[in-house]
């Protein structure tokens, strides 16, 4: 059996939707089947807030990759598609984060899972939901709970 997993990738430099697609293209290639992927959605940057808007969207996927395996081939598809490490939470061409793995809690010095600050994010929550409305956590929360708390920060479903 394959184990699910569910992907965030964000862009906000350079073609944006055409950094996202050909990410998703490589994800696939190496070994991280996409499933279902999301809308896109503009939004506006949280964390550093000057800097320009990001292109947004979810992904679930089916992988025989361990998670160490998975992160690894997220960070060489970052690499891949000229991902270059500058400032904390500055501009980038791709950013790829592991959200879930199947029910899976894991905390390692590079790697932690679930996404630890996914709750807060609704550039993770609104594209996740849209095609997993029933996600939860693995101790069991829902995550469309977690919505309300986020409804200040501003997320756009934008035309594929
Ligand atoms: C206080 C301090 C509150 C820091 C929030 C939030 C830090 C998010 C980093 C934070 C804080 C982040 C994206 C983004 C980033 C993205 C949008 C991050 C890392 N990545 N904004 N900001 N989309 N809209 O993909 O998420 S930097
Ligand atoms: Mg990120
Ligand atoms: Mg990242």
């Amino acid at each position: 059996m394959s184990a699910k997993a569910f992907l965030s990738l964000g862009s906000n430099l350079g073609d944006r939707k055409a950094t996202l697609l050909a990410a998703l293209d490589a994800l696939d290639r190496g070994g991280a089947r996409i499933i279902r992927r999301s809308s896109l959605y503009e939004t506006a940057p949280v964390g550093k807030i000057d800097q320009p808007r990001f292109l947004n969207l979810v992904v679930e996927v089916a992988t025989d990759l361990t998670p160490a395996d998975l992160l690894a081939l997220c960070q060489s598809v970052e690499r891949d598609l000229g991902r270059v490490r500058k400032e904390r939470w500055g501009p980038r061409t791709v950013d790829i984060d592991i959200l879930l793995y199947d029910r899976l809690a894991i905390q390692t010095p590079s790697l932690t899972i679930p996404h630890p600050e996914m709750t807060r994010r609704r550039f993770v929550l609104v594209p996740l939901l849209e095609i997993a409305p029933d996600a939860s956590l693995p101790d069991g929360r829902r995550l469309n709970a977690f919505l309300a708390d986020v409804a200040d920060q501003d997320v756009r479903r934008v035309e594929d």
